[in-house]
Formats: structure tokens, C-alpha cells, sequence
């Protein structure tokens, strides 16, 4: 365990926060409190907290169950302290033990604890990582989805909330019949236009609850776009010890990442902003070219490296990108897929970011986890390789590449390996009708999934024949015999 005792003496080569930690305060309420934002977010905040500390971070996870409730108890214990090991690709690392998260609440074990932190005029800023099918919209409507059970619910009775949508606006409710101010709502998951979607989301939900308070928040709420980068993986008991072993720490919550980190920053905040430029965040006025590279390059290219790869046996991100067949089929969709139908921001140029993207995919340091990537693939494939689709079929493109994906994605939902072993791969938005059909043994009905849905209303036809033919060369012959030439 490490305590802030434990700062007064850490090991020489670890850095200790760069400012008093009792002299900072909260300006930041974080739901979704994962290993990303901590190695993201809570790492660049750590970064200013010196120049401006009223910007520290209250985290919140909105989660009940034992797992969630051993996560609080670690954090608390900890007094929100943790480590975080940066390591380059050929195994350089540094560690420093971040300070900027100094509260932690399980939300179901306390909503109104919450509740009023949100309605404290202190945070100016509610930030998230809920994950890219998090946001709640029906991808067929492009709607927030009201019809939901947990929006339901909270419809019902909004002063005691279950989600995110929930709690955000009955906290932005308390400040406006307080007569103070609205707060940012800064998104920070991948998703193209994050600002946008978050901003659908909550007005959704706030429109459903009481038109007139969504007026007051689409009149005083801000939903900035961001681009966010930073491969962290999980960590899991090994990798822990491992990095406790180097570090010098007895740390019950380390993290690791790559050494590199990006955010793309739009600057529309309702309430003022941390100075995050002084850590490297690049503010810009429309982050959509950033966006849109990240996503359809680095994500997209994640997930069509790694659907295989677990089919293949790999259970690392990096032994994936050293196998030449895989590394190839990824460099194809990237080359004749993606890039001609991509646009590079001003100062970028494609080809140089693929090469980074492949040499980030290739830290062995790190232990990422093929599995952590295609966890949740549903929602990365609407958000990864949608306009990538879209753009081959509306303009006649090849659509091999494309139909392997998919078709590795669905052999790999099935759950067992070419080596005969059996993982779990996981799908949270899958209800028990989806599960069945993607563990189904024909080759045609899991093409329903709601994996699918982005493109649904265009014709189909030729990339379904061919997903259908190739899912049954990997069952027959292997996934490797399925790689398009
Ligand atoms: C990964 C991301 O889970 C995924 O699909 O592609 O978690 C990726 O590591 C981050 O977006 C990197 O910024």
C-alpha cells in the first residue's frame, strides 16, 4: 500500500507530485475513474496542479458490485495515491506517483454525496471515460435512447440517480435553482466528436427530464470535442508485481502506459479552464481532422490487428504486430483503406502516423492485452470503422479487408482460439438474444448484431457474401488462410 507516509520517502528514481498535496482543491468531478483516465486525464491535470491547484480531481464510479467495491476501497485506502510507469518501445521507464485524484465515491453507495459535489460552484468541470458505447445512443436513429431501463428509472424518480445522465443533470438542476453556474462537459473517450455525442446525450436525457432545464443547459452548458491518445493497458496481478518490483513501491493500484500522450483540445469551457496547455494539451478550434486520424487509424487499426490475433492464440498486443501476416493485413487496410479516404490536420502527414501507430503496437514493455482491445468490440466497430465502411462501399472500394474484419470479429466472439483454448471476450451491451446469436454456429445470422447497425442502411449485400465465405475459411482452414492477398 502506498499512503502519503509514503511520499515523504520514495524510492530515488520515482517522482513525487511537483506541488503540496494539501494545498490543492477539487475543480474536476471524473466519472468513469479506469486506468486511461488515471494514465490521461489525471496525468495531465498532475501536470498543472503546480501552477494553478483549485483543478484537482474528485473521481466517481457509478457501478455497484464487489469489484467496484474492492476498486473504491483500494483508492480510498490509498488515499487516491498511485503510480504510474511510462515505458518507451525499447523499455525505458519512468515512474511517478500522481496526486491530482484526491477523492473517490462509489456513487450507489452514496448518490447524494455526489449530487452535492456536483452542485458545488467549485467544479467547473465534469469530465468522463464511460466507454465508446457508454453515450447510450441508437445507432440506427443516431438518438439518445430514451426507451432504455436505467433512463427509465431515472426518469422516474431524477433526484436519486442510477446513470451518468442522471447525476449530470440533477447536479446542473441543484446550480441553476441555486442561481450559480454551469459546468463543462468534457468527454474523453474515443469517439469521433465525443463534445457532440455527450452533448445529444445530456441535452437527451434533459429534454425528457424538463424541456426548460435543458434549455438553460444547452444555453450555459459546454460539450468541448477532444481527441485523446495514450495506449494503457490492463494491469493485471503479474504485471503489478512487476512493476512494484522495478519501482521500488508497495503499490496495491500502479499503472502503466506508453511514454506517448496526446490531447487535441477544443476551447469552449462554460466555467474557466485549467491551464492544460502548460502539459502539452493542444488547444484548437475544430478537433475533427485530429479525430478522425485517431480513431480510423490507431483504433480501427487496433481492433483489425487484434480480432485475429486472438484467433491466432496471441494474447499480447505486441506479439501480434511482430507475426509479418497480421502486420501486413493491418499495413493493407491502413494503405488502401483508410488513408486514401482520410484527411491529415495541417502539420501531419498519414503515413509518418501509421508508422507511429505500428511502432506504439509494438512496446512489449507494456503486456497490452489483445483481449482488453477487442473487449466491447461492438461499439468500436460503429465508432472505429464506420465512415471507413460506408466510404468503401458507397464508393465501390475493395471490401475484403473490411469483410475479414468482420469476420474475425465474429469467429472470435465464438470464444475459443486456434490452439483450442477458450477466453472470454466481452460484449456489455449484449443482451442474452445477442449473445445466442454470436455464439450461433452458422455463419449468416450473427450479421444481425447491432455491430452492424452504422452501415445497415446501405446495400450490404456484397460485404455479407463475403464476411459469410470467409468465416468459414477461418473455421475450415485457419484465420490466417483468410487474410486477404
Ligand atoms: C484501444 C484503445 O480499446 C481500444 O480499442 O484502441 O484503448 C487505445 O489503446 C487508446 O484509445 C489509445 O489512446
Amino acid at each position: 500500500m502506498i499512503t502519503r507516509e509514503t511520499l515523504k520517502s520514495l524510492p530515488a528514481d520515482v517522482q513525487a507530485p511537483p506541488y503540496d498535496i494539501d494545498g490543492i482543491r477539487p475543480g474536476i468531478v471524473h466519472f468513469g475513474v479506469g486506468n486511461f483516465f488515471r494514465a490521461h486525464e489525471a496525468f495531465y491535470v498532475e501536470q498543472i496542479l503546480v501552477h494553478a491547484p483549485d483543478w484537482a480531481i474528485i473521481g466517481v464510479g457509478l457501478t455497484s458490485g464487489d469489484r467496484s467495491r474492492r476498486k473504491a476501497e483500494e483508492f480510498v485506502k490509498q488515499d487516491c495515491l498511485y503510480s504510474l510507469t511510462e515505458t518507451t518501445p525499447s523499455g525505458k521507464s519512468d515512474v511517478r506517483v500522481i496526486g491530482a485524484l484526491r477523492d473517490y465515491h462509489l456513487a450507489p453507495a452514496d448518490p447524494q454525496k455526489v449530487l452535492t459535489h456536483l452542485a458545488d460552484p467549485a467544479i467547473r468541470i465534469v469530465s468522463m471515460t464511460i466507454t465508446e458505447g457508454g453515450y447510450n445512443i441508437d445507432e440506427r436513429t443516431g438518438e439518445f435512447d430514451l426507451k432504455d431501463e436505467a433512463v427509465q428509472k431515472d426518469l422516474k424518480n431524477p433526484e436519486n440517480p442510477e446513470t451518468v445522465f442522471g447525476y449530470v443533470v440533477e447536479g446542473l438542476r441543484r446550480r441553476r435553482e441555486a442561481g450559480g453556474k454551469a459546468f463543462t462537459i468534457m468527454s474523453c473517450d474515443n469517439l469521433r466528436h465525443n463534445g457532440n455525442v455527450a452533448r445529444k446525450a445530456f441535452l437527451g436525457y434533459a429534454k425528457a427530464r424538463d424541456p426548460e432545464l435543458a434549455r438553460w443547459i444547452e444555453e450555459n452548458a459546454t460539450f468541448p470535442n477532444g481527441m485523446v491518445d495514450r495506449i494503457t493497458p490492463t494491469v493485471t496481478p503479474d504485471i503489478a508485481r512487476k512493476l512494484n518490483e522495478k519501482s521500488g513501491l508497495d503499490d496495491d493500484i500502479p499503472l502503466v502506459a506508453e511514454d506517448f500522450h496526446q490531447w487535441v483540445l477544443e476551447d469552449r469551457f462554460a466555467d474557466g479552464r485549467p491551464p492544460l496547455e502548460k502539459a502539452g494539451v493542444q488547444f484548437v478550434d475544430d478537433v475533427t481532422d485530429w479525430e478522425q486520424v485517431k480513431v480510423r487509424m490507431l483504433n480501427a487499426g487496433h481492433i483489425m490487428l487484434c480480432f485475429p490475433a486472438i484467433l491466432v492464440g496471441y494474447e499480447n498486443v505486441d506479439q501480434a504486430v511482430q507475426d509479418s501476416d497480421l502486420r501486413r493485413n493491418l499495413e493493407n487496410f491502413l494503405n488502401r483503406d483508410v488513408i486514401p479516404t482520410l484527411k491529415a490536420p495541417a502539420g501531419m502527414t498519414l503515413e509518418k502516423y501509421r508508422d507511429s501507430v505500428i511502432s506504439r503496437f509494438s512496446n512489449a514493455a507494456m503486456a497490452d492485452q489483445t483481449l482488453r482491445i477487442a473487449s466491447g468490440g461492438a461499439s468500436k466497430i460503429q465508432v472505429f470503422w464506420t465512415e471507413t465502411v460506408r466510404k468503401a462501399i458507397e464508393g465501390k472500394r475493395n471490401l475484403s479487408r473490411i469483410a475479414f474484419g468482420i469476420a474475425s470479429y465474429l469467429e472470435m466472439l465464438r470464444g475459443r482460439d486456434e490452439k483450442g483454448h477458450t477466453y472470454e471476450s466481452s460484449e456489455p451491451t449484449y443482451g442474452p438474444a445477442q449473445q445466442k446469436l454470436a455464439k450461433a454456429d452458422d455463419y449468416e445470422s450473427a450479421l444481425k448484431l447491432p455491430a452492424f447497425d452504422a452501415w445497415r442502411d446501405l446495400d450490404t449485400s456484397e460485404l455479407d457474401r463475403k464476411v459469410i465465405a470467409l468465416r468459414k475459411v477461418i473455421r475450415e482452414k485457419g484465420v490466417k488462410a483468410a487474410i486477404p492477398a
